[in-house]
């Protein structure tokens, strides 16, 4: 079956495109696109072209599988000015999502006609490219500059309606009459002389609209090359003849898809999608169907984690031991979606919908009608023994057990059940509304088709889902440890906490150990006896030194919550230096690096060692979406492989650590992770 075919209707040709799963620019559908301009340039008879295509989407892009492949004329720059010089007038019909190389076909054309459904935009830069097509140059002379920076920087798409206000879309059409209305336009400018974009007025811009620009996104674009990339193509070619502007664009293009960030944000698309894929369960396994789940525990976590499930409008029973925990947990929730209809992300009714579709109660039986039930109490085996007990007894035949718990053993609390195969872990990362990592924690008994349903349901969550095998903190609190605790010793030995912070959000990491532990709570797993004083951790916890939320903890806060390097702390440590006879030495930004990072990597690598992940770039997906690693970095293994592994085996063996098998033979053997 041909990837691109055409077809009269009356004077108009008919170009659909038909290429699975979503209409990627691949050689054959570009093949068949200039071809079809070609047969309407050739015949006289045809006043006007249509280009569609079939299946669930327009263009979603260039084909990403072809990049790094010698490319296969005709590129996609010459099928668009193909679209652009023909003499016949050319109209996109849009539905879908019309990205990257789509969108740019479409602006290509001499006119959009598209369904209100449809979505637009140039994501190309989370592939850390730009729009190597014309974007660059069709969208600031189509909608102006401002929406061509906004548009192609951040890579977020817009619907077809916003499209229409911006002069993008010239006519939405009924969701169930596109080609129709599409042809029908089509025929109401049959006579008129195309008018291509670029034959228009350069854009116009601002004075001063770039640096504005650079200077409001600078914290967002912080690290990428893309984004400024983008901007300096714009600038200096909005008010420049096309040719040259496509030039410019190109050059840029080759640059940026030739640099270690773009094939590391190309390594973590797939990597998601790779993900979702377990590899010893076929993808059509039947599921079980999800129709209510049940929380336990209307804390932090158990309201995060019910508000994934109302969002996607599946109802919720949420169970709490008293009525005042109930109520501040739904009130916590309520006021969470109160606070994004504020932000305009969603409407009112959309926070009453998902409030409504939530059942709080007392009563614990009531989980007894639930088709998934996800525990989160308190971190406590006894505890959630004790619970998973009652489970077994009052949950429907199929219901399927889950523990958020973030680093028990699943295997034991499945043991105090008698269905192991419906027990499994749902580890949410904290804000659980929030984050989109899920560590799905696989028991040596849970059955196949209750992880089928696990990732499918998280993938109707928005998450993005990975497999975990059951071990001491499962892939990413495991591989924090070792961070934490060569942290902790480099404080010890010299380092401060600012110091070795710095290092770490200088690599792009949202924040360092230090600052971690201030948000999330210096006293989390912390004894709670302010006379027993063991290491700096304890002087820091017996002080109330708790955190952010104490206004004081490895940093001083002001009333906004501001960080400030602390005298008091830095008494502490040296006194704790002192008492522990620490060697004090310079310690040096790359052996912090080395201390804290190339370990991470050593665990990654046991962790593959032990089948507790599918696959090296399982791991990178974890620390990319669980803890903000940067996505211009490909994640740990992913990084790791760009350092070399050789040097970071001898590092780890300079600084004394005992290297993985897996990660040692890979060094030798000039072998990758990924
Ligand atoms: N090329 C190749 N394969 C693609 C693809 C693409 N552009 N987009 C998706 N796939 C595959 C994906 O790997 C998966 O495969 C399947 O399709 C379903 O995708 C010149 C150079 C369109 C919103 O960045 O955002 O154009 O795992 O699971 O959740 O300027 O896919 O099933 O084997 O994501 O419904 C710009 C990327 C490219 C769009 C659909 N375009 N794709 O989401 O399905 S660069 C993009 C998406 C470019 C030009 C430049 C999403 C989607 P498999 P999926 P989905």
């Amino acid at each position: 079956m041909s990837a691109v075919t055409t077809e009269r209707k009356g004077d108009i040709l008919v170009i659909t495109a038909n290429n699975p799963p979503v209409n990627a620019l691949g050689f054959d559908v570009r093949a068949g696109l200039e071809a079809g301009i070609k047969e309407a340039q050739g015949d006289s008879t045809v006043k006007a072209v249509v280009i569609r295509c079939d299946g669930r989407t327009f263009f979603a892009g260039a084909d990403i599988t072809e990049f790094g492949k010698p490319l296969q004329e005709p590129g996609l720059p010459t099928v668009v000015n193909m679209i652009e010089a023909c003499e016949k007038p050319v109209i996109a019909a849009v539905h879908g999502t019309a990205l990257g190389g789509g969108f740019e076909v479409a602006l290509g054309c001499h006119y959009r006609v598209a369904v209100p459904s449809a979505k637009l935009g140039l994501p190309e830069v989370k592939l850390g490219i730009l729009p190597g097509a014309g974007g660059t140059q069709r969208l600031p002379r189509l909608a102006g500059v401002e929406v061509a920076l906004e548009m192609a920087t951040k890579g977020s798409p817009i619907s077809a309606k916003q499209a229409k206000e911006y002069g993008i879309v010239d006519k939405l059409a009924d969701e169930d009459s596109l080609t129709d209305d599409a042809i029908a336009f089509a025929n109401d400018v049959a006579d008129k002389r195309p008018l291509p974009v670029t034959s228009q007025m350069t854009a116009n811009a601002e004075a001063g609209v770039f640096d504005a620009f650079r200077k409001a996104n600078a914290r967002k674009f912080r690290g990428f090359e893309a984004p400024e990339e983008i901007i300096q193509v714009i600038e200096s070619t909005y008010d420049k003849p096309f040719q040259e502007g496509a030039e410019r664009e190109r050059q840029s293009f080759m640059k940026l898809i030739m640099g270690t960030q773009s094939a590391a944000q190309r390594h973590i698309f797939f990597a998601e999608r790779k993900a979702s894929k377990i590899d010893d369960v076929p993808d059509d396994i039947q599921k079980r169907d999800i129709k209510r789940v049940g929380v336990i525990g209307a804390g932090t976590m158990g309201g995060g984690i019910s508000m994934n499930f109302l969002s996607a409008g599946i109802p919720v029973t949420i169970v709490e031991m008293s009525q005042e925990a109930l109520d501040r947990g739904t009130g916590v929730m309520r006021k969470n979606y109160e606070n994004t209809a504020k932000k305009g992300r969603i409407t009112s009714d959309q926070v009453e919908k998902a409030m409504g579709l939530l059942t709080p109660t007392l009563d614990f039986d009531a989980l007894g009608e639930c088709d998934l039930i996800i525990e989160a109490v308190y971190e406590n085996m006894d505890v959630k023994k004790e619970i998973f007990g009652r489970l077994d007894k009052l949950a429907k035949s199929g219901a399927i057990l889950a523990s958020n718990t973030s680093y028990l053993d699943i295997n034991e609390i499945a043991a105090s059940t008698s269905r192991p195969g419906d027990v499994v872990g749902m580890h949410f990362f904290s804000p659980a509304n929030v984050m989109k990592l899920l560590e799905v924690v696989r028991g040596d008994k849970t059955d196949k088709d209750v992880l089928a349903t696990v990732m499918a349901l998280a993938k109707k969550i928005r998450k993005v889902a990975v497999v975990a095998g059951v071990c001491h903190g499962f892939i990413g609190n495991r591989m924090l440890m070792p961070r934490q605790v060569e942290a902790n010793k480099l404080l010890m030995e010299g380092a401060t906490p600012s110091q070795i912070d710095k290092v770490h959000v200088e690599f792009g990491m949202p924040m360092g150990p230090f600052q971690m532990a201030d948000l999330a709570g210096v006293d989390i797993g912390w004894h709670r006896d302010p006379n027993r004083i063991e290491d700096v951790r304890d002087a820091l916890c017996a002080e109330e030194r708790w955190g952010q939320k104490k206004g004081a903890g490895f940093y001083d806060y002001d009333e906004k919550r501001n960080p400030s390097p602390s005298p008091r702390v830095m008494e502490i440590i040296d006194e704790w230096r002192a008492k522990t006879g620490t060697p004090q030495h310079e310690v040096s930004d790359q052996e912090i690096v080395e201390r804290t990072l190339y370990p991470m990597v050593n665990e990654g690598a046991l962790i593959l060692e032990e089948g507790k992940a599918q696959r090296a770039s399982d791991i990178d997906v974890v620390w990319i979406y669980g803890y903000g690693w940067p996505v211009y970095r490909g994640g740990p293994m992913f990084w790791a492989d760009t350092v070399g592994l050789k040097p970071i085996v001898d590092a780890l063996e300079k600084h004394g650590f005992t290297v993985s098998k897996l990660l040692k033979d890979k060094a030798e053997k000039g072998e990758k992770f990924n």
